[in-house]
């Protein structure tokens, strides 16, 4: 993989979200790849796909295959068909659901079993962060869950939006072996600009304003 001038990289990552019935998975996805929200629940029956190309880095594409998977499909005879061929696999709960925690196992090793031959790349996923009041699992718990069996672990909010971008651009990035910088451009659309002082064409009316060492400075937009 060679990051080298002019030449771009496309490739395609199936990602399946698997967890209980109203965990957030579908408003997760629908998030990730239409950036809306719906208050309502509509159980997802089996399966449902979104496509989403995103610009890793400057040199690679990914599409991403997102499989949202119904929470009622556990023990099922279709869920070894839907995770099959996964690249990644998120683990989401409700974090005001304690249930929906401790089913993870199930859904874990379930996971695992049907994966047998090439293991995916685990991420847990404590959905609806934006109920903090409300949190039945503990963040110890979580994080506890997440080492032990050794995968990625992300705090999100599909209602607020909150980390769902940024997890899939860094599972992805973990999946393809590529760094993402600390604060990684694309994930936060920040894009930076110069802002050259202009003279005036009229005679101004004089504002105060500090004294500026620089007549051009870089300035940071955050464009949502
Ligand atoms: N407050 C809050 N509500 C959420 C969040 N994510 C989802 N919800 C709500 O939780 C309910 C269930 O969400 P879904 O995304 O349908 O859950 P699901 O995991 O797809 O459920 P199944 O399709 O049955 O497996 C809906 O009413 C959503 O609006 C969130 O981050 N915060
Ligand atoms: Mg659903």
């Amino acid at each position: 993989m060679s990051d080298s001038e002019g030449e771009t990289y496309e490739k395609q990552v199936k990602i399946v979200l698997v967890g209980d019935g109203s965990s957030g998975k579908t408003s997760i996805s629908e998030r990730f790849s239409k950036d809306a929200f719906n208050r309502d629940y509509n159980q997802t029956l089996g399966i449902d796909y979104y496509l989403k190309r995103i610009n890793l880095t400057k040199s690679y594409n990914v599409t991403l295959a997102v499989n949202d998977v119904g929470g009622q499909t556990l023990g099922g005879a279709m869920l070894d068909k839907y995770i099959f061929g996964a690249d990644i696999v998120l683990l989401v709960y409700d974090i005001t659901n304690l249930q929906s925690f401790e089913n993870l196992e199930d859904w874990y090793h379930t996971v695992i079993k049907y994966c047998a031959s090439r293991k995916p790349l685990f991420a847990l996923v404590g959905n609806k962060s934006d109920l903090e009041h409300l949190r039945a699992v503990k963040a110890e718990k979580h994080q506890r869950f997440a080492k032990d069996r050794d995968m990625l672990s992300y705090f999100a909010s599909a209602k607020t939006g909150e980390s769902v971008e940024n997890l899939f651009r860094q599972v992805t990035a973990h999946l393809m072996h590529i760094v993402l910088p600390k604060n990684d451009s694309e994930a936060t659309r920040i894009i930076t600009a110069p802002i050259v002082r202009q003279e005036p064409t009229t005679p101004a009316i004089p504002i105060k304003s500090p004294p500026t060492t620089n007549t051009t400075r870089t300035s940071i937009c955050n464009l949502q």
